[in-house]
């Protein structure tokens, strides 16, 4: 059950160390494993005293005994380890590690084949996605695409439309950014009281990559767009999706869009629009053009069919909101998170992702009482524009019940939304951008729950 949910680790039966046989054994072992970990590390560092006062409290120091594993010698310690990781040339993580996988969600219905994969947002660190975990969304099936076969043409209002080659386009000056992506529909389900298990399921429409390419702008001047006149461009894919969008010509000018070859040092993968995509950070997955083929420049908004009935807010006054693209600010805890179990009470590093469209993350505030009393979380550097942000933050669990809360604000002041204050703006019939507060609630036995609350 923990198992096929992937919640990550501080779980009852810890994944990562899930062998074939018995959960139950490996959850004692793994459980003692790591109490002792923490008590014997703070144990070592006590003399030093370079430990948070929340640590100090969280776990006394253990009056005697130690971990006698320390002293069996095991057979890594003493033969000859394995050749080079070649595996074909490429390396895979530790098996030990399997159990971190993208997923999909047992809160949507699937027709013919899945369509939606999650990224296992509970079992990541810092900021990166790894490519292989960054989170799928594909209206018409994913391609490998033959990139000497690929051509990339921009016409529309410029001087003499340009056909060019991935060749070509990676011959050009290029840049290379943190951005993160996600979903419009990301967290959609819960927008319903439809309590999906995992942060991988209420978040896990989200990824954050370096992406590597050329702005968009320089395309354009190399077609000599008319960039006066000219006020959006149309992005067309190559799946049979034909997935078009309309781009505002004042963020192609700001130099932010760009269309990228390059995800996390290498090419992109064929599920994430091989071998180019346009990058449009800050704004919903779906502007963001897999097997980017076209771009048109226009003196106005596209209308296409993806802009009218996909990713549109249907608003109180039962009209739909259009080209509501910018993904506002946000945050959510991956530690503790839905499915996951604490071990024991005592300290916990409590962490998570904060992001914003319009920029920069200034603060995280987190609460453990469901928003009553709240801390500033220690924001991990660079923060990056239109990026994920790391936060952290120390708690002792008293072993009572607990929700927990986090609350981001960006560089322009914006504040994250409680769920009452988003339905009193939206109403109750959006489907896409909930990007309310979210809460978890720790039970007494330690069981980890996705709650709502307003
Ligand atoms: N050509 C094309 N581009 C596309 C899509 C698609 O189906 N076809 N899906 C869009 C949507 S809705 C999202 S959320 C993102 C998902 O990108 P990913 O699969 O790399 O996560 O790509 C967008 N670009
Ligand atoms: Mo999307």
């Amino acid at each position: 059950m923990e198992q096929s949910m992937g919640s990550g680790r501080l779980i009852k039966a810890p994944e990562s160390f899930l062998s074939q046989d018995g959960i139950k054994t490996v959850f004692a072992e793994g459980k003692k494993g790591r109490r002792d970990f923490i008590r014997n590390a703070f144990a070592a560092a006590a003399a030093g005293a370079a430990v948070p006062a929340a640590l100090a409290q969280g776990n006394p120091v253990p009056t005697e005994g130690g971990d006698p594993n320390i002293l069996n010698l095991p057979e890594h310690s003493k033969g000859l380890g394995q050749g080079v990781a070649l595996n074909d040339g490429y390396g895979k993580p530790s098996k030990y590690e399997s159990n971190v996988q993208r997923r999909v969600s047992p809160g949507l219905t699937q027709t013919t084949q899945a369509s939606v994969s999650f990224a296992p947002l509970q079992s990541l660190f810092g900021i990166v996605t790894p490519s292989g975990l960054h989170f799928e969304r594909h209206h018409q099936g994913w391609w490998d695409i033959d990139p000497s076969k690929h051509r990339l043409m921009v016409n529309g209002m410029v001087k003499t439309a340009k056909v060019f080659t991935l060749d070509e386009i990676m011959r050009l000056p290029s840049v290379s950014r943190f951005h993160f992506m996600e979903c419009g529909a990301n967290t959609a389900v819960e927008w319903g009281n439809v309590a999906v298990p995992t942060v991988q399921y209420t978040h896990g429409m989200l990824s954050c990559s370096e992406f590597t390419g050329v702005p968009l702008i320089t395309l354009l001047e190399l077609a000599g767009a008319d960039l006066t006149n000219g006020k959006f461009v149309l992005a067309e894919g190559a799946d049979g999706s034909s997935m078009t969008r309309t781009i505002p010509m004042s963020l192609i000018k700001s130099g932010e869009v760009f269309v990228a070859y390059g995800q996390n040092g290498e090419m992109l993968r064929p599920e994430q629009g091989y071998p180019l995509r346009l990058v449009v950070p800050g704004i919903q997955g779906v502007s963001w053009v897999k097997y980017l083929r076209r771009l048109e420049v226009g003196d106005k908004p596209y209308a296409t069919k993806d802009e009218a009935n996909h990713y549109i807010d249907l608003m109180p006054d039962g009209q739909h909101r259009q080209y509501s693209g910018l993904q506002e600010c946000k945050s959510v805890v991956t530690t503790p998170s839905g499915g996951q179990v604490l071990l024991d009470k005592g300290f916990y590093n409590v962490t998570g992702l904060a992001w914003s469209g319009k920029g920069r993350i200034k603060k995280v505030d987190v609460s453990m009482d469901g928003g009553r009393n709240w801390r500033t979380a220690r924001l991990e550097g660079p923060v990056q524009n239109k990026a994920l942000t790391r936060f952290n933050i120390d708690w002792v669990w008293d072993g009572k019940p607990a929700i927990i809360q986090s609350r981001a604000m960006d560089e322009t002041g914006f504040v994250q939304p409680t769920y009452q204050q988003l339905r009193g703006v939206r109403g109750t019939r959006s489907i896409y951008h909930n990007n309310a507060i979210q809460s978890w609630l720790v039970q007494e036995n330690g069981e980890v729950k996705n709650v709502q609350i307003s």
